[in-house]
């Protein structure tokens, strides 16, 4: 493929000298940033994300912060995820729908205090929509993006590496909750997540002067660990079942039907923007769902575009996501597959760019 020319349009991050000493090979464009994809191989990196520790550059998670007295009511307007028990130091995982009960972003959900959240957001401009929301109902928050850069420690020895650079008492973070932890004299909010299922934990980086220090600590303090930079891995997160937004999801999709249905309270979130939508359309239940697929044969190209899902000759879904996975020695998918076929088990073809692949839809994901 051909390079990407840098602009002020594609940001930079507070780590790309990083990053770029590190040898980064490829990058993609996320929220309007650069997000690496690729350092040795995406099998070497996969390999060794699974047996090390690896520091991540995710700043392009942006954050959209609300500040203000109706900030936790419009943090419940975003998603019909129910947010009445959800402390301060709390992130949850949180569908964004739109008045039709359509996904606008799947974002993890910071919660710093009752009246300042971050949203911590996929790969869409959700603050636009948030601001036009804030507009339009005249509510007394304040939204904007920070200068906060998630910096992302994942794999098995990532507790042994935070340790040694925040103290011990970040092995006692628990999922999905945050500590505010001490860096060269500043209070940055350390969580225990990460779009890997290796473990690990986030560091929301406030301010981009400590970012090169921060990250130079973790090598540093690494060494004997092996820590190397690495980026969200696409053979792990597709194993792991982690979904992208914009690839295996869109504003067609509900949350349903992205299999977030555990992530949704429609009953009882009140205020949610796309409730009435979703309380109509979930009375009948989606009519075809995320699925884990298995692709034989040997290793697929990359999914650059949907592949259809046929039986009989008949489309009865699409693959959105696709790789060889090395450990479960075949190749792994995410897709979208109509309820006719989304039993585990079902035998399919897969119109891959190669050609048709068989393929048989998994009762779960690999891990
Ligand atoms: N961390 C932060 N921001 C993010 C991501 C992240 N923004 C963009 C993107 N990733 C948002 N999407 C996801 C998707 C999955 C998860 C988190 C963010 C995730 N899911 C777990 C799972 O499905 O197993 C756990 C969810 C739960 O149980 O609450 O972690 O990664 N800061």
């Amino acid at each position: 493929m051909a390079l990407i020319s840098p602009s002020r349009r594609v940001r930079r991050t507070m780590f790309s000298d990083g990053v770029e000493a590190a040898g980064v090979k490829a990058y993609t464009v996320y929220n309007h940033m650069l997000l690496p994809t690729v350092f040795e191989s995406v099998q070497d990196d996969y390999h060794h994300l699974k047996e090390a520790v690896q520091v991540w550059d995710v700043a392009c998670e942006r954050q959209v912060e609300l500040r203000g007295p109706d900030a936790a009511r419009l943090m419940q307007m975003l998603t019909p995820r129910d947010l009445r028990g959800m402390l301060p130091g709390r992130c949850f995982y949180v569908p964004i729908v739109d008045e039709t009960g359509g996904m606008l972003n799947d974002p993890v959900a910071v919660k710093l205090a009752e009246d300042r959240w971050w949203i911590s957001i996929a790969d869409s401009d959700l603050m636009l929509w948030v601001k036009g929301i804030a507009n339009g109902y005249r509510l007394d928050v304040l939204i904007d993006e920070p200068d906060v850069s998630p910096l992302a420690i994942q794999g098995p020895k990532a507790d042994d590496l935070m340790a040694r650079v925040f103290g011990d008492a970040v092995r006692d973070i628990r999922f999905f909750r945050f500590g505010m932890f001490d860096f060269q004299g500043r209070s940055l909010a350390v969580a225990r997540s990460g779009y890997s299922k290796q473990g690990g934990f986030e560091i929301y980086v406030d301010g981009a002067d400590i970012g090169m220090p921060l990250w130079n600590a973790l090598f540093e303090a690494g060494r004997d660990l092996d820590v190397r930079a690495g980026c969200p891995n696409l053979i792990e997160r597709v194993e792991g079942g982690l979904l992208s937004y914009g690839n295996d999801m869109t504003d067609d999709n509900t949350p349903h039907e992205c299999g977030l249905g555990r992530f949704c309270d429609t009953q009882t979130a009140i205020g949610c923007i796309g409730r009435d939508a979703l309380l109509r359309v979930a009375k009948e239940g989606p009519t075809k769902q995320v699925r884990a697929l298995e692709l034989h044969g040997g290793p697929v190209p990359p999914c650059e575009r949907v592949w259809d899902i046929e039986a009989n000759g008949k489309r009865v879904g699409q693959v959105t996501s696709a790789a060889y996975s090395p450990d479960f020695k075949t190749n792994v998918a995410i897709g979208m597959v109509r309820m006719t076929h989304w039993d585990s088990g079902t035998e399919v073809q897969v119109r891959t760019t190669d050609g048709m692949r068989d393929a048989v839809v998994r009762e779960d994901f690999w891990l």
